[in-house]
This record gives C-alpha cells, sequence and structure tokens, in this order.
C-alpha cells in the first residue's frame, strides 16, 4: 500500500476513534490521549520540527548554487517574489470578501464588544534590514527562518560563484541533503500513525458538536482555500504555465497529502520537489529555489485563515473593521506568513500577531483554536500547491527565455 493510501487510511481510523471516544466513552479520553495519542501525535510533529532548519538551508544553499548565472538567479527571484506576493494578497481578498459576505461570526455566538490599542508595528526599514543575521547560527538555533534563508541564499550564491574552487563544500551540502531526505523518508513512515494521533486527538477532545459549532467558520476557511485552488492556482497555471490545471493537481496529489498528513510545508519539501520535478516537468534548478523559498516564506492557506479568522473574531466582539484596517489585516498578514518555517500550528501562532495589528484581543484565538488542527491540514497542502504552481510558472518562463537566448 502506497504512503498516501496509509496516511488516508491513519486518518480515517482516527476520526473513527476520535468519534468512539467523544460520543461512547468520554470518560476514557483523557487517559487514552495522555497516555496513547498525544505522545504518538507529539513525536511525529517533534520528527519533523528537528529537520525543518536543515532542510530549508540545505536545499535553499544548493538551490542557489545550482544557478550558477547571477542574471538568471535574478529573474528568478524577481518572478517569484512577485508570484508569492500576488497570489497572497488575492488570497487575503478572497477570505475577507468572503467572510463580510457569509459573515461566520454574528449569530447566537456573541461576545461584548471590546477596544483594545492596536500594537505600533516596528519600522519597514529595521525589518528588512533584520533580515541579514549578524549571527547566522544564533538565526538558526532561534530559527528565525527570514534570516536562515537570507544566509543559505547568501552562501549559495558564493558557492556558484566560486564554482570548480569549492567543489568539497558542494559536495559536501549534496551529501548533507541526501542524509536528510533519507531521514524525512524514514519520518514519513510514522506519517500515517502521526496523522491518527492528530486526527484522533482533535475530534475525540472538541466533539463534532464543537466542530459543529465553528462550522461557519471552518466551512468559509475550506470554501476559500478551494477557490484559492481551484481558481487562482488553476488559472495562473494554465494562463501562464501553459499546463492543464487538472493534471497539475493530479501530478501534485501526492504531497497534498503528505502535506496534509503532516503540517508542515517544510517537512514536505522533498516530497514536493521530487513531484514537482517528476510529474510537474519542473527544471531541477528552479524547484530547488522557488519550493524551499516557497516553504517558509508563501503560505496563501495560512494567510487566507488568518483572514477568515480576523473578521469571524471581529463579528464575534461587534466590531466593524475599517477598510484601513482590513488593509491593515492584509499587510500584517502577508508579513506574519513571510517570516516562519512551515511547521505545524505557525499560522495561528502568527494569527496573534495580526488580531493585535488591528486592536483585536490576543485571547480570542481561543475561539478558532479547537479546530486548527484541522484547518493546519488544510491550508498547509493549500501552502505547498501555491509554491509548485510559482515553479512550474517560473520553470516554463524559464524555458522561454533559454530558447529567446
Ligand atoms: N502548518 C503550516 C505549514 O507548514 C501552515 C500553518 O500553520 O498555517 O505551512
Amino acid at each position: 500500500m502506497s504512503l498516501t493510501k496509509k496516511i488516508l487510511l491513519g486518518m480515517v481510523l482516527g476520526i473513527i476513534v476520535g468519534l468512539i471516544l467523544n460520543l461512547a466513552v468520554p470518560s476514557a479520553f483523557e487517559a487514552v490521549n495522555s497516555y496513547f495519542l498525544y505522545p504518538l501525535g507529539k513525536l511525529f510533529i517533534n520528527l519533523i520540527k528537528m529537520l525543518v532548519v536543515p532542510i530549508v538551508i540545505v536545499s535553499l544553499i544548493l538551490g542557489t548554487a545550482g544557478i550558477s548565472d547571477p542574471k538568471k538567479l535574478g529573474r528568478i527571484g524577481f518572478k517569484t517574489i512577485t508570484f508569492f506576493l500576488a497570489t497572497t494578497a488575492i488570497a487575503l481578498v478572497l477570505a475577507i470578501g468572503m467572510a463580510l459576505l457569509i459573515k461566520p461570526g454574528t449569530g447566537s455566538f456573541q461576545l461584548d464588544g471590546a477596544t483594545f490599542e492596536a500594537a505600533d508595528a516596528p519600522p519597514v526599514v529595521d525589518t528588512l534590514l533584520n533580515i541579514i543575521p549578524t549571527n547566522p547560527f544564533g538565526a538558526m538555533v532561534q530559527g528565525e527562518m527570514l534570516q536562515v534563508i537570507a544566509f543559505a541564499i547568501i552562501v549559495g550564491f558564493g558557492l556558484a560563484r566560486l564554482g570548480e574552487k569549492v567543489q568539497g563544500i558542494m559536495k559536501l551540502v549534496e551529501q548533507a541533503n541526501e542524509v536528510l531526505m533519507y531521514l524525512v523518508q524514514a519520518v514519513m513512515k510514522v506519517a500515517p500513525y502521526g496523522a491518527f494521533a492528530l486526527i484522533a486527538t482533535a475530534i475525540g477532545g472538541q466533539g463534532m458538536e464543537a466542530i459543529l459549532a465553528m462550522g461557519k467558520y471552518m466551512f468559509v476557511v475550506l470554501f476559500v482555500l478551494l477557490l484559492h485552488l481551484i481558481v487562482t492556482y488553476g488559472a495562473s497555471v494554465k494562463l501562464l504555465g501553459k499546463m492543464n490545471p487538472v493534471s497539475f493537481i493530479k501530478g501534485f496529489s501526492p504531497a497534498m497529502v503528505v502535506a496534509f498528513s503532516t503540517s508542515s510545508s517544510s517537512a514536505t519539501l522533498p516530497v514536493s520537489m521530487d513531484a514537482a520535478q517528476k510529474k510537474l516537468g519542473v527544471s531541477k534548478s528552479v524547484s530547488g529555489f522557488v519550493q524551499p523559498l516557497g516553504a517558509t516564506i508563501n503560505m496563501d492557506g495560512t494567510a487566507i485563515m488568518q483572514g477568515v479568522a480576523t473578521i469571524f473574531i471581529a463579528q464575534v466582539y461587534g466590531i466593524d473593521l475599517s477598510l484601513t484596517q482590513m488593509l491593515t489585516v492584509i499587510l500584517t498578514a502577508t508579513l506574519a506568513s513571510i517570516g516562519t518555517a512551515g511547521v505545524p500550528g505557525v499560522g495561528l501562532i502568527m494569527l496573534s500577531m495580526v488580531l493585535t495589528s488591528v486592536g483585536l484581543p490576543v485571547e480570542a484565538i481561543a475561539l478558532v483554536l479547537g479546530v486548527d488542527r484541522l484547518l493546519d491540514m488544510c491550508r498547509t497542502a493549500v501552502n505547498i500547491t501555491g509554491d509548485a504552481a510559482c515553479a512550474v510558472i517560473v520553470s516554463k518562463s524559464e524555458e522561454g527565455e533559454k530558447a529567446a537566448s
């Protein structure tokens, strides 16, 4: 049985066990969760988090070093960042628009309105300058992903320029990459069991009634995720990547399932790069640059959750956000999704930054916390699909550049 099928089977069993624990023997949930489900899920998540920083560093150094021509690196970098920012902005406009239209936060459950002071945003110049790490090893230890990315790209650029002189280091990085790919495959063997435990905990702990109570909120997030996948990525892959959107999704689906089960864009990186190169015809150099970068800085699915959650929470508090505040949500959610690694649950942590920026209480995250595990799985699959769509488009356009030159 393929890994994909094993993961899906693990999830179905997790849902069944979660429902049994919640409906038939709720008294047993605490014990079963404490001694079995939680440790199994936590083991799986920790194994993934352990690999994230090394994967991002090694993949990006190799990807950048694989583009020897600085002009080509500049061209690919510009196209990549432009696509990432444009699709994240579209994702947020869709999210906020649908949340305002469907109003998931209005209805029986309302809290008293509250006014909170919005935190002052750090000056933009400092934020940009801080991307260059004064201590790259400190950045790795702290998991400062933007600084880790900057360091990896700069090292990769240096390796590309020095070429033959640094063959030894290149060989070392390539072998480090082999080790990491092996370790990811080994961790993926735990994925079916991890997916089982995580879903059983989510459903066993929250129960279907809580999940249904959050039904409207979940519906809006899932609807916009699907809309973004089909319309934004489908249209861009067809029009700019000259690829049939159905073939795109079918070819990339194995990576989407792994992203769904791991809730980690970075841990799925080896599978998503393999799928992009072997099934979608993306060149190794473009895939090696675009996808590791995207796994960290491009999270459209996360931005969608943050956009909907912010409007949902404002509605629950009976607060009407002004147009300026909505624009602030778009800017903050875009910035928030750039700076963190693709690991489970980061979207919810970054949501606090978005809520603070528009003066909403951070404690309100508790309203969406219970269903976030399920939504994280879905939005992570969308996050990596956006990276793959970008890789297809950039790879296709680079073919055009090569033909023209
Ligand atoms: N789990 C994150 C990722 O890996 C997304 C999120 O937490 O929103 O992309």
